[in-house]
């Protein structure tokens, strides 16, 4: 799916909310619908929620392919407004929460972050690793290869210029690969990008593997943290209402427990939570799935269970 939603929440002192799609495309729009705010204001977080950003001029753009790429005009303009939003959140002192909607929404945030704090490391939760490159990607699909923009890999595209490769490969950690293509699987090892599958998280259980890949991107822990959660990360059982399930994934408890460690090292200053899709599934799954979302940005933002 290609649909973009832009919910941001920005919080310590304050959230910020955005949809750019009215009507139809409601998405992560659904988590502030069901409470969240409230929930993270009973949290203790002064909480700001400045509406809907809309995106409909950019909507109304022709927007044909650049080669594979689609719809790059309008992800382009998107995700840059995004990166301007969030850095000045974070520029402010906010922690800036950014409820999606496409991955490729990340390009923004993380150029965001980046900007105010240059030596930030990511935490990528997901089933994919989002790393294509013009050379690689299949799909042609944008939210496949943020990561690869942020790195300043692959061939650029001018449409792009203003994403700066501000992410180096030794500041990014995934956790919960179980769908990387072939070309992924080759970037992932030619430029050492440390990456946990469902392999090691079956091997070593979700606490030594979050330990794990803390003590690579942030040995000292002291570097801020931007976490990037794709809920397509869980297992299509707990979270079914999302673009593109694949089975095998993480727990209930193991998405949870990954919020839970990162906000424990008081280092958390800016979290995605990506591809909450309502109008994928049956009103049963996306409630489960608003529910779920919900309950992982307030475990990521201090929700503790004792
Ligand atoms: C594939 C591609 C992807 C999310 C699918 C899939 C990538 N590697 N990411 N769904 N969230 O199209 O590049
Ligand atoms: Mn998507
Ligand atoms: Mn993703
Ligand atoms: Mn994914």
């Amino acid at each position: 799916t290609n649909a973009f939603w832009d919910c941001r929440l920005s919080a310590v002192p304050s959230v910020v909310a955005r949809c750019p799609r009215p009507g139809v495309d409601k998405g992560p729009i659904s988590l502030v619908e069901a409470g969240l705010i409230e929930q993270l204001a009973d949290l203790g977080w002064q909480v700001n929620f400045d509406g809907h950003h809309q995106f409909e001029e950019v909507n109304a753009l022709a927007d044909p392919p650049i080669g594979k790429l689609k719809n790059p005009r309008l992800v382009s303009r998107v995700t840059e407004s995004v990166a301007k939003v969030v850095g000045g959140h974070a520029k402010n002192g906010e922690l800036p929460v950014t409820l999606g909607g496409d991955h490729s929404l990340a390009m923004g945030t993380i150029s965001g972050t980046l900007e105010q704090y240059p030596d930030a490391c990511v935490v990528w939760i997901d089933a994919h690793a989002d790393i294509n490159t013009v050379e690689t990607t299949d799909s042609g699909n944008i939210h496949g290869m943020p990561v690869s923009f942020l790195l300043g890999i692959g061939t650029s595209v001018p449409e792009f210029a203003w994403v700066k490769p501000l992410l180096k490969a030794d500041r990014l950690v995934y956790i919960g690969l179980r769908d990387v293509d072939a070309g992924e699987k080759r970037i992932l090892k030619e430029h050492n990008i440390k990456a946990f599958s469902m392999h090691e998280v079956d091997k070593y259980g979700i606490g030594k593997v979050v330990e794990m890949a803390l003590d690579h991107v942030n040995p000292k822990r002291d570097r801020p943290i931007h976490l990037s959660f794709d809920v397509d990360a869980l297992d299509p059982s707990v979270a079914p209402s999302t673009g593109t399930p694949v089975r095998g994934g993480l727990t209930f408890r193991e998405g949870h427990y990954i919020c839970e460690e990162i906000w424990a090292t008081g280092l958390l200053v800016a979290l995605d939570l990506m591809e909450v899709n309502p109008s994928l599934a049956d009103p049963a799954s996306v409630q489960q799935t608003v529910t779920i979302g919900c309950s992982l940005v307030r475990s990521a933002l201090g929700e503790t269970l004792l």
